[in-house]
């Protein structure tokens, strides 16, 4: 997809103290945001609105905003770049399909864990060439899991996700259409997952307190208990009772706003992607998960050795069991041919062998025959000669 060049309004890097500025330009910048979860939470939606609340001409708002209704089949990768005064980031979201239910779906989320282990595969073969040049960088700095604003919290297989996720990847829970519980009712699920999370040792994301500035750590420490982030999305532009025109969806008891802390938490999320904690997630990222695969590879292969396919993907496995099928049933065709040719054969080796029977009585009767005239013949010469 080709990269949308946009100017980010009041978000973002320059934001960032000095220091990490230079850190992060000097790193070329690459930031990459992937959403996953369960089928029809939101994520894709998610993405849209974080483009068009974040990004100024957002170009390609309509035909995202057309295809919001539909399943995401494969993982998409929308690329922008945040640019503000001088300093430029870019940025890549990664939307991936939903996973489906147990009966079905058990293992559509295996791909996910393979495209989090690509990243850093690739990235660790290219920092093994000699050149380290124009290295492409696609390793994921935070990962969003979606989780349904019903009252259970997390299943059994959202933490068995989750478990595998966090051990490679900044995981960031977050509820999805929080416009669909109250507020009372989403302290509560807050509270149950924070809850699953620790009891279940499942490493999610916890972002950094402590700072010199006492103002940064208090926003920190909102952020931190803001864990899990309740969200909003809608790309509509609605309008409240009030007459703002707001990012929303609306109701008949009134708007639920993207924008508003008091409705959900879609703006500290934002801001901890984009803004306050990027440079941690980028660190943490190279420091902790990059680290531990680059070790648990090297321990496992020798140099230059590919890597081993954990997972299959089950889209392959479907496109290769169709493929199967049709080589399967094009041999059998075949077989039957040659069967039938074999038949024919046979068929017409026994016709020419009674043909050549038939001839062989043939001759035998002429010789016969030839037979007869001699001997008729030298009988009546014997009989002038007399
Ligand atoms: N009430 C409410 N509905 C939402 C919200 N976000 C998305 N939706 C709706 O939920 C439906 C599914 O949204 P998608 O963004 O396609 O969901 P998805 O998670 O990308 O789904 P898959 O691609 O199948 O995994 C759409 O009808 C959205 O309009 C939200 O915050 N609140
Ligand atoms: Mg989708």
């Amino acid at each position: 997809m080709a990269p949308v060049t946009v100017s980010s309004d009041g978000i973002g890097i320059a934001h960032l103290p000095n220091q990490k500025h230079k850190i992060i330009t000097n790193l070329g910048a690459n930031f990459t945001i992937m959403v996953c979860g369960e089928s029809g939470l939101g994520k894709t939606t998610f993405i849209n609105t974080l483009f068009t609340t974040s990004i100024k001409d957002y170009k390609n708002a309509k035909r995202r905003h057309d295809k919001q209704l539909d399943r995401t089949v494969e993982i998409e990768i929308t690329k922008a770049e945040l640019e503000e005064k001088m300093f430029k980031v870019k940025l890549n979201v990664i939307d991936t399909p939903g996973f489906g239910d147990y009966v079905n779906n058990y293992d559509s989320w295996l791909p996910v864990i393979e495209f989090l282990d690509d990243q850093h595969e690739s990235y660790m073969r290219q920092e093994q060439q000699p050149s380290r040049q124009g290295i492409i960088d696609m390793r994921v700095h935070a990962c969003l899991y979606f989780i349904r604003p019903t009252s259970q919290g997390l299943l059994p297989l959202d933490i068995e996700i989750m478990k595998r996720l966090g051990t490679r990847v900044n995981l960031i829970p977050v509820i999805a259409k929080a416009d669909t519980i109250t507020s009372n009712n989403l302290l509560i699920l807050k509270q149950r997952i924070r809850d699953i999370i620790d009891a279940q040792g499942i490493n999610v994301y916890r972002s950094p307190l402590e700072s010199d500035d006492e103002q940064v750590t208090e926003r920190n420490q909102t952020i931190l208990d803001a864990m899990p982030f309740a969200i909003i999305g809608s790309t509509e532009s609605v309008t409240t009772p009030d007459g703002r025109q707001v990012k929303g969806r609306a109701y008949s008891w009134g708007v639920a706003e993207v924008e508003n802390d008091q409705h959900c938490d879609f703006k500290k999320l934002r801001n901890l992607l984009v803004r306050s904690h990027m440079h941690d997630l980028i660190s943490t990222t190279e420091d902790m998960h990059y680290e531990r695969y680059r070790e648990r590879e090297m321990a496992n292969r020798k140099f230059g050795e590919s890597k081993i396919k954990r997972y299959e993907n089950p889209k392959h496995r479907e496109k290769e069991d169709a493929l199967r099928k049709v080589f399967t049933e094009q041999v059998k065709q075949e077989e039957n041919r040659f069967r039938q040719w074999e038949q024919q054969l046979i068929a017409e080796r026994d016709r020419l062998n009674k043909d050549l029977e038939a001839q062989h009585a043939q001759i035998k009767n002429l010789e016969t025959e030839l037979d007869q005239l001699y001997h008729h013949q030298q009988q009546g010469r014997g009989t002038i000669r007399r």
